[in-house]
């Protein structure tokens, strides 16, 4: 298995996040990459490459181009105002608001393009998104070329970020950039399969009228869970799409034998899909221990999981997505790795 890594993705620092009321030291850190690369390497994954640089077009293939404008000018913007904190959005098009009007002004176009509170954005955090995006792609890439499996240690993760939205400590939604690079590449039949604790409603959102890629996602019930407004059973695509959109909420506390019975039915449907390429958005919030998520696997389980994905037989891309037991986080990724590789 071939790992990409970039030292950029640790360019975003921000400072805040707002949690519970209160601005602390964000969950979603720089040490989460640096401490699953350590166990990468002492367990012997597998080499360790950098990215090239793809440019902004396989991200404009699935993001607005004004979106990604923002996100570039956003920190100098917020900067040149005078604010004193980091930029973190207050207002937004909320149901009873216009939402066919972007403001002009940096604190109005924050809330325009974001879909929550608790991301704030900094110095460095386009570059470490594009970093991200970077590894995602040298990551399907190598996949493509040699139907090998690769882990793409993106760092922010992606799969809240929708065509035109920041938030859930997402910019740029790597598996969907990938996806559609795989496509433009030739592929015509992909599959995301989402396993991080949180629904992936940018992905969904993204390929929700499109029958290309299939998204299949296991995650914390919305109507408890962030992020909430999306991720139910009854959402199965529109259009082209529809049967194209498979959701599978369970509730706070679900056990690891449910689980594995539910990623059984999403395997299948992937196989029944015909992927010529399965995208795994690798969250290991899954985690008993992860601080914010509430599933309860044992760092033994995500062996498990790695078997289970290899028994599919189908070129397969990791790529990170959440995970924020930082003491947990590389062995629970290596995990998943080595019971693919068994
Ligand atoms: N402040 C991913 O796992 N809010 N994103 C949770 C803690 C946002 C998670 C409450 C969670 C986003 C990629
Ligand atoms: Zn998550």
């Amino acid at each position: 298995m071939r790992i990409f890594h970039s030292d950029a993705t640790r360019l975003r620092q921000v400072r805040t996040e707002l949690h519970d009321g209160v601005l602390v030291s964000p969950f979603e850190c720089p040490e989460r990459v640096s401490l699953v690369l350590d166990h990468l390497r002492r367990a012997e994954v597998g080499e360790i490459h950098a990215p090239r640089d793809y440019g902004l077009a396989p991200v404009l293939a699935v993001h607005d181009r004004d979106y990604v404008a923002f996100l570039e000018s956003c920190w100098r913007e917020w900067q040149a105002a005078g604010r004193e904190g980091e930029a973190i959005p207050n207002i937004w098009p909320a149901r009873t608001l216009r939402a066919d009007r972007i403001p002009e002004t940096v604190c109005g176009k924050l809330g325009y393009y974001a879909l929550a509170a608790e991301t704030s954005i900094a110095e460095g955090t386009f570059e470490a998104a594009l970093a991200s995006k970077d590894v995602a792609l040298g990551a399907v890439e190598y996949t493509l070329e040699s139907n090998e499996p690769s882990f793409g240690l993106c760092r922010p993760p992606g799969h809240h970020a929708a065509v035109d939205q920041f938030g859930g400590y997402c910019f740029f939604n790597n598996a969907a950039v990938a996806a559609q690079y795989a496509l433009d590449k030739g592929r015509r039949r992909v599959a995301i399969l989402d396993v991080d604790f949180h629904h992936g409603n940018g992905t969904q959102q993204i390929f929700y009228g499109r029958d290309d890629v299939l998204f299949v996602s296991l995650h914390g019930d919305p109507a408890v869970t962030f992020p909430y407004y999306l991720g139910y059973a009854d959402e199965t695509g529109v259009g082209a799409g529809e049967g194209f959109n498979i959701n599978y909420p369970m509730p706070p506390g679900t056990n690891v034998d449910t689980w594995m019975q539910t990623l059984d039915q999403a395997l299948h449907a992937i196989k029944r899909y015909g992927a010529e390429l399965v995208i795994v958005s690798l969250g290991v919030d899954i985690f008993e221990g992860d601080p914010i998520s509430a599933f309860t696997f044992q760092s033994a389980d995500f062996i498990t999981l790695g078997q289970r994905l290899a028994e599919a037989g189908l070129p397969t891309t990791f790529l990170m997505e959440g995970g924020y037991a930082v003491d947990e986080i590389g062995l629970n990724v290596v995990n998943v790795l080595k019971g693919f590789q068994q």
